[in-house]
């Protein structure tokens, strides 16, 4: 089947863009393809979706698999500018702050920042089954399940489908936009051309997902904060579900998974790091449902070009797989999709100028999230125990407050603002040397003053604490 034209000057309603990756698989569920499927359609391009699995809105509820995740600014942007950020953001749990739970069960709330400042759970299920009946809205959207991309061509651009019954599929597109996740089918081509760059890092730690019941009908803990357990090398974080449950998520090393093999040695293990949540889990769900699947790897990609010619276009984990330690992973794919519709209206849809332009701009924010991604990795294991977490957030909190405009958390531009990804790590290195100078000056005049004080005493005149307070006073400002 050729679906393509090959009329240069035909215009966006008569070319045909392949969008590969829609539907989900088993660990993470493709949610950037469907929301690219909206903004291709949207424009007025031919749509085909295709997608490796059956459709997941026919498919039968995969038991206890209740995932959710974080979305968050970014991620709302890019479903604001197709129309789907009401729909999604009402099926949401917002949570306002962080519930850090200490080792003897003590719960600290730290907000995420200002009233309206909040992110939201959000089922993925729900948020693939939303963006994809959007995206069928447009009659000019077809949805092609059970089509398992097996190769292309970069030379003609055509496309090799695996069906559910064993046949193959030659289909033809104007362009092909790569979603199809961490282990992408189409960036294998990427991988033959000359100066492609390409890494990718496993980390040590694996995860595994429990599910915690509600208590006589209602949430087990506070439903409207993201609950984290920070132990060092273990970690667990949980978000709340709308049916009342939460899905806990726990982080650890592989090697200690494989320490762990019976039921007892999973309470053992709990009682040690977790024990407040072994009542709300359940001694017997927490044996069985530990074992129920397998841990599952994490994996950190980066690579660049995002382009092919004026062929093909990576977009989300097919371009960028990060380590989920900064909630981004899919916010910056939707992000992913924003920018380049932005790019499409710049440069008049024209092919050719429009995916170099989308690497150019995206690539060096995207491996900046990758890269902070890592970097929150290493430091959580490596040191961030429940107080020191708490610390560190108040202290960024507490500057951010006293100089708002000057210093602006981290997380804050990371999850709250579009400030592109590799803006907010230049402005957080130079915020860093502001802090660390101003300490630098705090410290220097302590010693500095107290060593010309015992060097040259004051000949003070001896007044009392009264009169010195009010001096004190008198120096304050006049207003
Ligand atoms: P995927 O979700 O991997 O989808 C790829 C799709 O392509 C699948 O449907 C697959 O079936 C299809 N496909 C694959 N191969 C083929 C083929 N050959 N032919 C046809 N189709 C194919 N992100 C956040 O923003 N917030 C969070 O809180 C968050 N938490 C996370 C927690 C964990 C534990 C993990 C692992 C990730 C988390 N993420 C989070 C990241 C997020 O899950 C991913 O970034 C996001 O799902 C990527 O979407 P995608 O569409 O690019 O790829
Ligand atoms: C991990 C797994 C707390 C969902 C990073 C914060 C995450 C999420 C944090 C998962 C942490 C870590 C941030 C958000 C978010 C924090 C963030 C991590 C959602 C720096 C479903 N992280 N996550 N940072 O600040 O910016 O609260 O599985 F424990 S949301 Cl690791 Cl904001």
């Amino acid at each position: 089947m050729d679906y393509s034209t090959n009329d240069s000057k035909s215009t966006s309603k008569n070319k045909v863009v392949a969008v590969v990756g829609g539907g989900l698989t088993q660990s993470t569920l493709s949610q950037v393809g469907a929301l690219n499927a909206c903004y291709f359609a949207k424009r007025g391009f031919q749509v085909e979706v295709f997608e490796s699995r059956e459709d997941i809105r026919q498919a039968k509820i995969v038991k206890g698999r209740s995932i959710n995740l974080a979305l968050s600014h970014r991620g709302r942007q890019a479903l604001k500018q197709v129309g789907m950020e009401d729909t999604i953001v009402s099926k949401g749990i917002p949570m306002h702050s962080r519930m850090i739970h200490s080792l003897n069960g003590t719960q600290s709330p730290i907000p995420y920042g200002k009233k309206g400042q909040y992110i939201l759970s959000v089922d993925r299920a729900n948020l693939n089954k939303e963006l994809l009946s959007a995206a069928e809205t447009y009659s000019t959207t077809k949805l092609n399940f059970a089509h398992k991309l097996l190769n292309w061509s970069t030379e003609t651009g055509a496309m090799t489908f695996l069906r559910a019954d064993g046949t193959k599929e030659e289909i033809q597109a104007d362009l092909i936009v790569g979603c199809d996740g961490a282990f992408s089918a189409i960036r294998k081509q990427f991988l033959r051309q000359s100066r492609f760059n390409f890494s990718q890092t496993y980390i040590p730690h694996g995860y595994l997902e429990l599910t915690m019941p509600p208590i006589n009908g209602e949430f087990a803990m506070k439903p409207n904060y993201l609950h984290i357990w920070p132990r060092n090398t273990f970690m667990m974080i949980a978000l709340p579900n709308l049916d009342k449950t939460f899905t806990c998520t726990l982080f650890m090393p592989f090697d200690e998974f494989e320490n762990v093999t019976t039921g007892d040695q999973v309470i053992e293990f709990f009682q040690k790091y977790f024990p407040d949540t072994i009542p709300l889990i359940g001694a017997d769900a927490l044996k069985r449902d530990y074992f129920r699947l397998p841990a599952q790897a994490m994996v950190s990609v980066k690579c660049s070009p995002y382009h092919l010619s004026d062929k093909c276009v990576l977009m989300g984990d097919a371009a960028h797989a990060v380590v989920p330690f900064y909630g981004q992973g899919m916010n910056a794919g939707f992000e992913d999709c924003l920018v380049f519709n932005e790019i499409m209206d710049q440069l008049n849809e024209d092919f050719s100028a429009v995916l170099p332009e989308y690497t150019r701009v995206r690539v060096p924010d995207d491996h900046a999230i990758a890269d902070l991604a890592m970097y929150n990795y290493v430091e959580m294991r490596s040191h961030v125990n429940s107080k020191w977490f708490l610390f560190r957030k108040y202290v960024d909190n507490t500057l951010h407050m006293i100089m708002p405009r000057t210093v602006i958390p981290l997380y804050t531009m990371v999850t709250f603002t579009r400030t592109r990804y590799h803006e907010a790590v230049k402005r957080w290195h130079w915020q860093d040397k502001v802090i660390n100078q101003g300490l630098l000056c705090v410290a220097a005049s302590v010693v500095g003053g107290s060593y010309l004080l015992v060097r040259y005493p004051p000949n003070m005149p001896n007044i009392s604490i009264e009169q010195l307070w009010t001096r004190l006073q008198a120096l304050k400002s006049p207003f």
